[in-house]
């Protein structure tokens, strides 16, 4: 009995450390085409890692599929931009991106997290 608490214990930890580290860190996407889907869903947003070029227009194609209250708003902290998602129907945020950095966005209480890497224009 004791051996299968420990196991339970053992994939337990496993779980949580999937889940508030490899799966918020190992996702992560690249504007093609100036639009990124995001998924928002299970308390995640899917790839929660954006990278986007500065100066040019990125659309953020939210598909909220969670209907709970706490995935209604997206807010971008350092962007002054903030949106509500209706749920499962696409929703689109345009904007320029005019200063490389990173920015947190999030859900009102912070429990959906995502960063937007806005990286320098590289001159050709
Ligand atoms: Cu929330």
């Amino acid at each position: 009995m004791s051996i299968a608490i420990n196991l339970f214990g053992i994939v337990l930890a496993a779980f949580i450390v999937w889940w508030f580290w490899i799966s918020k860190t190992g996702n992560e996407a690249r504007a093609e085409g100036d639009i990124i889907n995001v998924l928002v869903d299970g308390g995640v947003y899917t790839p929660s890692v954006l990278r986007v070029p500065a100066g040019r227009s990125v659309t953020l194609r939210f598909l909220r599929k969670d209907p709970s209250p706490c995935a209604e708003k997206v807010i971008f902290s350092g962007l002054d931009l903030s949106a509500d998602l209706p749920v499962g129907k696409p929703f689109d945020l345009s904007f320029v991106p005019e200063k490389a950095g990173e920015y947190d966005f999030t859900c009102q209480m912070a429990m959906y997290r995502g960063k937007i890497i806005v990286e320098e224009k590289t001159e050709s």
